[in-house]
């Protein structure tokens, strides 16, 4: 036992002995002076208080106790005395012990629990938990081949129905960065979350812990400290742990108000901890403020005030609510399954994703093409419409690889379908497609059409066949209402239903072939509350406690809780839907295609990245959702989902010329970027706006193809090293304040720094610039910034991008698809520092075959520059860049005019100089990048 376990033993003894003086005694002063001398030891443990607290003497301290009269002379009513002496945290300590339902202060004590009304009925709770209240006990700890184990046991009954009394606690270290603790019930097996496909086993690391952990034995809390500072990273004895068949709970002091994650919602970056309460439910709902959204990450990073970080990851897929309140900590509720918590000690931000990414998986490499710019609506009501948008688009040289079409393309809106009048000739259009170097991608729902007349509809016939769909609680198939009509639920749990809907996909395939798949509705979504039958009456449809969810109940607007599928009951796997579809679709997609899949998913759950991009759904027009959109993509980048976007120019509602500029201009930066627009509204491809609106999306689109082997090499990084793409100010600024809130600007990598206007009729932008030299992206125009915001021209034709200081990079011209714009020369943007250096690296493949990397089937480059001149080294060639050849390069911050360029050592002719940005610009070349390079430029 560690010297909290010591001092827990201590602390039971002093317990005993109050409440045997206040039976015998009469006189409860005595035990208020001494839970008095508690909170102090709690509030400043050092080891000197408790060595001191582990010699308690109750001699000496009932002797003091004997002053405490003096203190508490208005204390007339003992067991009021006791309570008050328990209750005297400050009220944003108070943890709430009322959060099923609102109790009298009768109730509220008949609990156990303190009563104190304060003026505002928002804010602190008026019921809460006394400290030590009565929970579980923690016997002996002992070893086990990678950690410890030890058996909780409650003597007392919590309120809760259903209470599981008896708790087997298991902590591993999984690595040096990673503790994980697990709480399950020994008698009875209860559903546990298995992520799809597994998840490779990290080598468990020999490392020495960058944590060390305490335990409270009764009560059962534990804390978490980083070694390296002593800093307590969680600490749970500040609240009672519960345990109950349908409600868990627990509760963490915060090291620090900076909190991110916990998606999806509709959010700044950091979240608020005012009494706020976030509920994560899977659910069919357009983004706003205080709702469950579409996906489920009970994943949050906390930034330490030094500038380390760390976080803390609930691995359960049940309904989950936190509290969040501002002492700082946070409360964790779950409405089934186990407790099984990880936490990621960093130290650093980008460590601490990194490990978490280590349990959930790595994301997948996205095919070059699905970086080019998707074009989109609900409403393309013909395959000769879907043409005609596709031409204008080209011939008014917008880059454009992707065309897509919404529900408008099925029979009856049936999945695996095409409409035959409207769209009779969709094979013919897609190779169309095909030979113009672009790619087609259409919607499809997970809803199966159970209306149809037997035999004519084969994925509803087949699927019954083999018996793939979801059970209602009686053992039918559950029928549900979407688009179609009647529908029933394919159970991606079960492995038959992967493979019927391989099939499904390969035999859609045959006649349609599509480059990727846009899995909607698969929260999933019903337009009926549960099935067309309703649901029946029971503790799963209606649990004794329901946190605030949109619509009221867990199966409003999807199926019944007590569905069952293969892995669970529907309760246990709802927020996993989305998931395991992902999972299901890209492993469809990657049999019958052989390439690289793509898949884009609306509801999401921890893994799904490996699998799958997100989009954030159904966003309006307006330019506070415009807004909104960079954190929601900052989110995903955290939660393992890099390759993220909004629908540009807004889903609902009509956009504006002006929203629909600045909106493309972010969009263009948004890792995956589409435009998409719902039915009744005006529309809102490029063309249909004036010239100057489309001069300035154009001009952005070509910005963003140019940046596509960038994108791309940071794709590759996040797929082999989970990095982020687009990276929040905190994670490259970890010890700059400033940075530590910022969301109205992101980064790409370490090295490009995005400020888009984000305020209608805005024409400047005051732009934050973390110490470092930054350079325009478009003219190398300098920035010397010791941390400051910078108030920058931004004209409806600009969108804001720095270049920072030592880095270089990798480039492309643009064209009108990526098939093309591959074939482009490469140059190189290279911003020195002041001493003159900056280094940058190229990840290249041919862009779609499978598994790359881990075949060695690459080319990887790395360039460097020093001493006035930059260097390739090739590291890993294989023959995609056989071909291509850089042409030119841009070096911002060269100090004086070259007197000439050498380029692998001849002089070349095309080289400028400006003397007022300090910018060298060099054309005209013609080297093979699947060469050593040299550039050279003499001073
Ligand atoms: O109930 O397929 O979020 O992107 O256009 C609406 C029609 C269903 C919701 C998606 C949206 C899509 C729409 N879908």
């Amino acid at each position: 036992m560690g010297p909290l376990c010591d001092f827990t033993v201590a602390l039971l003894l002093l317990a005993f002995a109050l409440s045997t003086c206040l039976c015998i005694n009469n006189s409860s002063n005595r035990e208020a002076r001494l839970v008095r001398s508690v909170y102090a030891f709690q509030n400043k443990s050092t080891q000197h208080e408790r060595l001191v607290n582990n010699n308690y003497n109750p001699a000496k301290t009932s002797k003091n106790s004997v002053e405490t009269k003096k203190v508490h002379p208005e204390s007339s009513n003992e067991a009021d005395i006791s309570r008050d002496s328990k209750c005297t945290m400050a009220p944003e300590s108070r943890f709430n012990c009322a959060r099923d339902r609102v109790l009298s202060q009768g109730e509220c004590e008949e609990r156990g629990c303190c009563y104190a009304p304060l003026p505002d009925s928002a804010g602190p709770p008026w019921c809460f938990y006394p400290s030590l209240y009565p929970g579980y006990n923690m016997g002996p700890l002992s070893p086990t081949p990678r950690g410890q184990e030890a058996t909780l046991t409650r003597a007392t009954p919590s309120h809760l129905p259903g209470d599981i009394s008896t708790l087997h606690l298991d902590v591993i270290q999984e690595t040096a960065g990673c503790f994980h603790l697990t709480l399950k019930d020994p008698s009875a097996q209860r559903y546990e979350v298995n992520l799809p496909a597994g998840v490779p086993q990290t080598e468990a690391d020999t490392k020495e812990a960058l944590y060390t952990t305490e335990y409270q034995s009764d009560p059962f809390g534990f804390i978490v400290r980083r070694k390296s500072n002593g800093r307590v990273i969680m600490n749970t004895t500040v609240a009672p742990l519960l345990f109950a068949d349908q409600y868990l709970q627990l509760s963490t002091a915060l090291t620090s108000p900076l909190v991110s994650g916990l998606g999806e919602h509709y959010t700044s970056l950091l979240l608020d901890l005012n009494w706020t309460s976030l509920t994560l439910w899977n659910k069919d709902m357009a983004p706003h403020a205080d709702a469950n959204l579409y996906g489920s990450h009970p994943f949050f990073i906390v930034q330490e005030e030094d500038g380390s970080a760390h976080g803390v990851f609930l691995l359960n897929s049940n309904a989950v609510e936190v509290m969040l309140q501002p002492s700082p900590a946070l409360t964790w509720v779950a409405l089934g399954g186990i407790f099984d918590l990880y936490v990621f000690l960093g130290p650093d931000a980008p460590s601490v994703i990194r490990q978490y990414l280590q349990v959930i998986g790595y994301p997948m490499m996205p095919p070059y093409w699905s970086l080019g710019f998707h074009l989109c609506r609900w409403g393309y009501t013909t395959s000769k419409t879907t043409r005609r948008v596709a031409q204008r688009m080209h011939d008014a040289k917008f880059p454009m690889d992707v065309q897509w079409n919404d529900l408008d393309y099925a029979d009856k809106r049936r999945v695996f379908t095409f409409d035959p009048w409207r769209f009779g000739d969709l094979p013919q259009m897609v190779d169309e497609f095909h030979k113009k170097g672009m790619k087609y991608i259409l919607i499809l729902d997970p809803g199966i059409s159970s209306s149809s007349p037997p035999g004519t509809y084969s994925p509803f016939d087949d699927g019954l066949k083999r018996d793939v769909f979801i059970k209602n609680a009686t053992g039918q198939v559950l029928i549900g209402k979407v688009w179609p009509g009647p529908t029933a639920f394919p159970d991606f749990t079960n492995p038959e239903t992967r493979s019927w809907w391989e099939d499904c996909i390969r035999d859609f395939h045959s006649k349609v072939p599509v480059d990727g798949l846009w899995i909607d509705m698969n929260e999933p979504a019903s337009f009926v509350q549960g099935s067309v039958d309703g649901c029946p009456d029971s503790d799963l449809e209606n649990p004794p406690y329901t946190p605030r969810v949109v619509g009221g109940q867990l199966n409003t607007g999807t199926l019944c809780m007590s569905a069952q599928q293969n892995l669970s009951t529907h309760y246990n796997l709802h927020n996993m839907y989305g998931l395991t579809e992902a999972f299901a679709t890209h492993r469809a997609l990657l049999k019958v295609r052989g390439k690289r899949p793509f898949v884009l998913s609306r509801s999401s759950f921890p893994g799904i990245g490996r699998f799958s991009g997100v989009w954030t759904g159904d966003v309006m027009s307006d330019w506070e959702q415009l807004r909104y959109s960079i954190p929601a993509v900052l989110q995903f980048s955290l939660f393992g989902v890099p390759l993220v976007g909004a629908d540009i120019c807004g889903f609902e509602g009509n956009t504006t010329e002006e929203l629909c500029v600045r909106w493309m201009q972010l969009g263009a930066f948004y890792p995956f970027m589409r435009n998409h627009n719902d039915r009744p509204n005006a529309p809102q491809e490029p063309f249909i706006f004036g010239q100057k609106a489309q001069a300035a999306m154009r001009s952005v689109l070509n910005l963003r193809y140019s940046l596509l082997p960038f994108l791309y090499t940071l794709f590759h990084h996040a797929h082999t090293s989970a990095e982020t793409v687009a990276r929040p100010l905190f994670m490259e600024f970890p010890t700059d304040p400033n940075c530590q809130s910022i969301d109205r600007q992101f980064l790409w990598g370490s090295s490009l720094l995005i400020s888009p206007v984000l305020e209608q009729g805005a024409v400047e932008l005051a732009a934050y610039l973390p110490p470092a030299t930054w350079y325009s992206l478009h003219n190398g125009q300098p920035f010397y910034s010791k941390g400051q915001y910078l108030l920058l021209p931004a004209p409806l034709d600009t969108i804001n991008v720095h270049v920072r200081e030592g880095h270089i990079i990798p480039q492309q011209e643009p064209a009108l698809t990526t098939a093309a714009s591959r074939r482009n020369s490469f140059y190189l943007t290279v911003a020195l520092t002041a001493g003159g250096w900056a280094h940058g690296d190229l990840f290249w493949d041919d862009g779609e075959s499978l598994d790359t990397f881990e075949t060695g089937n690459y080319c990887y480059l790395v360039f460097i520059a020093g001493q006035s001149q930059v260097v390739s080294d090739p590291l890993r060639l294989t023959g995609a860049l056989d071909g291509l050849v850089l042409g030119g390069l841009q070096v911002f911050g060269v100090p004086s005019p070259p007197l000439y360029v050498l380029a692998n050592g001849d002089k070349v002719r095309d080289f400028t100089y400006r003397s007022d940005t300090k910018v060298l610009i060099v054309t005209g070349l013609d080297l093979p990048m699947s060469k050593v390079f040299t550039v050279q430029w003499a001073l």
